[in-house]
C-alpha cells in the first residue's frame, strides 16, 4: 500500500502510529508531500480531490482518506488487539476521544495556517484565538479525563497524544503541562511508547 505522508502532519503521525502498533510497517510505503491549501501536490489531488494528507491507496487499489477511515481500515488488516473497540460503550468512548484528538489538530492546524500562511495584512487575529481556545477547552476537559485514560491504547488515545504532541512541536510556548498536571503525567506515559518516540516531528 502507498500512503500519502509528510513528517509534520499530526493527522499522518496518527496513522503513522497506528501503522506501528499494529505491525504494519512493512506492508505501507510511505511517500512525503510536501503541501499547503494554497500549494496543492498534483499527485495528491489525483487520488484525494480534498488534497489532504494522510491519503492511504488501500490493498484493492483505491484510494481511502480521511485518518478516520484510514485508521479503520488498516484495524482491520493485522491480528493484534484492535483499535477500534467493536461494539458497546468502549467503542463510543474511543470514537468521541479520536473526534476530541482530531477536533484539537484540526484547530491547531487552522490557527497556524492564519498566523503563519496568510499574508499578514490579512490575517484575522480573533480567528485564530477562537481556534486555539477550542484547544484551550479541549485541554481542560482532557485534564478532568486524564484519570481514565489508563496506561492502554485504542484510536482515541492515539488520536488524544497526538495532538497534543503537535501542540509541543508547533505551539511550545503554551505551557500546557503547568495548567494540566495530570493529562501531562498520562501523556509523559504515552509519549515513551516506540511508536510516539520512533514518530517525532522534526526540528524546524
Ligand atoms: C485532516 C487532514 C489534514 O488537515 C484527517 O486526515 O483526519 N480530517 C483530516 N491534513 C493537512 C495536513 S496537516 O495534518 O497539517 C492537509 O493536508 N492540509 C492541506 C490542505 O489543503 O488543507
Amino acid at each position: 500500500m502507498k500512503m500519502h505522508a509528510g513528517p509534520t502532519s499530526p493527522f499522518v503521525r496518527k496513522v503513522r502510529v497506528m501503522i506501528i502498533e499494529c505491525g504494519l510497517t512493512d506492508r505501507v510505503d510511505q511517500q512525503p508531500t510536501t503541501l499547503t491549501p494554497i500549494n496543492p501536490a498534483a499527485d495528491l489531488n489525483r487520488d484525494n480531490p480534498l488534497g489532504k494528507i494522510p491519503t492511504l491507496i488501500g490493498e484493492a487499489g483505491a484510494a481511502l482518506f480521511d485518518s478516520r477511515v484510514i485508521c479503520e481500515y488498516l484495524d482491520t488488516l493485522h491480528d493484534r488487539p484492535k483499535m477500534f473497540p467493536a461494539a458497546g460503550e468502549a467503542r463510543w468512548v474511543a470514537l468521541r476521544r479520536q473526534a476530541q484528538g482530531d477536533g484539537m489538530m484540526d484547530a491547531a492546524v487552522l490557527a497556524r495556517y492564519e498566523t503563519v500562511l496568510r499574508p499578514e495584512p490579512l490575517r484575522w487575529s480573533d480567528w485564530a484565538g477562537g481556534q486555539m481556545a477550542k484547544v484551550r477547552r479541549s485541554l481542560d476537559a482532557l485534564e478532568s479525563e486524564a484519570g481514565r485514560l489508563g496506561d492502554g491504547i485504542d484510536i482515541g488515545r492515539i488520536s488524544i497524544g497526538c495532538a497534543l504532541g503537535y501542540l509541543d512541536f508547533r505551539y511550545p510556548d503554551e505551557g500546557w503541562r503547568e495548567s494540566h498536571p495530570r493529562l501531562a503525567a498520562w501523556y509523559r506515559d504515552f509519549a515513551a511508547r516506540d511508536s510516539m518516540t520512533s514518530t517525532v516531528p522534526p526540528e524546524g
